[in-house]
């Protein structure tokens, strides 16, 4: 995950407007700390977790159809990568490319400068002739920059079901920027989580060892580390759902009991009743025609949907028309 966010005055100014709103809400970007960044490495390896599996298994056995359609062009061209991380799944690509000898530019984007920076480093060591060019940004403010852009075709990778864990209309409003920071004939691969057995979506937030627990209590934890807070942990729990009309799987933190939680950093006291709950995350599932709903508004055609053996992830390429 890349939208990690360290500014102490942003951090702490989206804590009180979220805890000041009614229903209480915290941004889930915040989880991804050095602690939150381990969790989420841990929950990447949970036998319910099958999201990153998945969408390994979708690069390792297709990774060839994926990039067809731009090595077809037979042109140099780009690979930008929206939240690049640890770009360990990138590399499936970058190594099949490698292998090819064609000629392209690597573009990770990610808001993270540590994760850049190793990024380049592993990138380095394995493709040390590799035109890697990494940029420090937010998604949406690269792609109204588009540092890349010099007339080459653009593949553009938004990968790890990250566009889930956004609203409908942020969602929406990402794809507009898509919409606007490509050309005609421009590739865009991005990966969904499908609607499925709504067992599975649960477990997958609710896992049997209590590591996703972990990952939004940790929010709670870095509020008291960062904001000198004094959060209970032990009085709230961990209430992941899911709504298979909607596709929503959604995470709150709830309080066990009437308390009082005060902020040294806002100097302010937050008043909870008892099992009133703190909206923390939203991962949302996606259905096959919402995705081209979705490809349509970014004036893209879907090319083809890339899914796993039993159809629970797709990695979707769509070209700008
Ligand atoms: C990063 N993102 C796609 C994960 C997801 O599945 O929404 C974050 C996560 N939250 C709980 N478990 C994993």
């Amino acid at each position: 995950m890349n939208a990690k966010n360290t500014d102490f005055g942003t951090f702490a100014q989206d804590v009180m407007l979220g805890l000041n709103s009614s229903p209480k809400t915290l941004p889930s970007k915040y989880f991804y700390d050095a602690k939150g960044d381990k969790l989420f490495q841990q929950i990447m390896a949970l036998p319910e977790y099958y999201l990153t599996r998945k969408e390994y298994e979708v690069l390792e056995g297709q990774h060839k159809q994926i990039l067809a359609p731009i090595l077809a062009l037979e042109k140099p061209f780009n690979l930008v990568e929206l939240g690049a991380g640890d770009g360990m799944k990138t590399k499936i690509l970058l190594r099949y490319l490698a292998q090819l000898k064609v000629e392209f530019t690597y573009y990770p984007v990610d808001f993270s400068g540590s994760v850049l920076e190793e990024l380049e480093e592993s990138l380095s060591s394995e493709f040390p002739s590799m035109k890697v060019h990494p940029i420090q940004d937010t998604y949406r403010d690269s792609l109204k920059k588009q540092v890349w852009e010099d007339g080459k075709p653009n593949l553009i990778l938004f990968l790890g079901a990250n566009i889930g864990n956004f609203g409908v209309d942020e969602a929406k409003n990402i794809i507009d920027h898509l919409r606007v920071g490509t050309k005609k004939g421009d590739l865009v691969l991005i990966g969904f989580d499908l609607k499925k057995d709504p067992q599975i979506i649960l477990n997958a937030y609710h896992d049997e060892q209590g590591v996703t627990r972990e990952f939004n209590m940790n929010l709670l934890d870095r509020i008291n580390r960062e904001l000198d807070a004094d959060f209970d942990r032990e009085s709230f729990i961990h209430w992941p759902t899911y709504d298979p009309v909607s596709g929503e799987c959604r995470s709150y933190l709830v309080s066990q009991k009437s308390q009082e939680v005060t902020i040294g950093a806002l100097n302010q006291t937050f008043e909870f009743e008892a099992f009133e709950s703190i909206f923390t995350e939203i991962s949302k599932k996606y259905s096959l025609s919402e995705i081209s709903s979705l490809a349509s508004l970014g004036g893209f055609e879907v090319k083809e949907n890339f899914m796993d053996s039993e159809g629970y992830f797709s990695d979707v390429l769509w070209e700008k028309q």
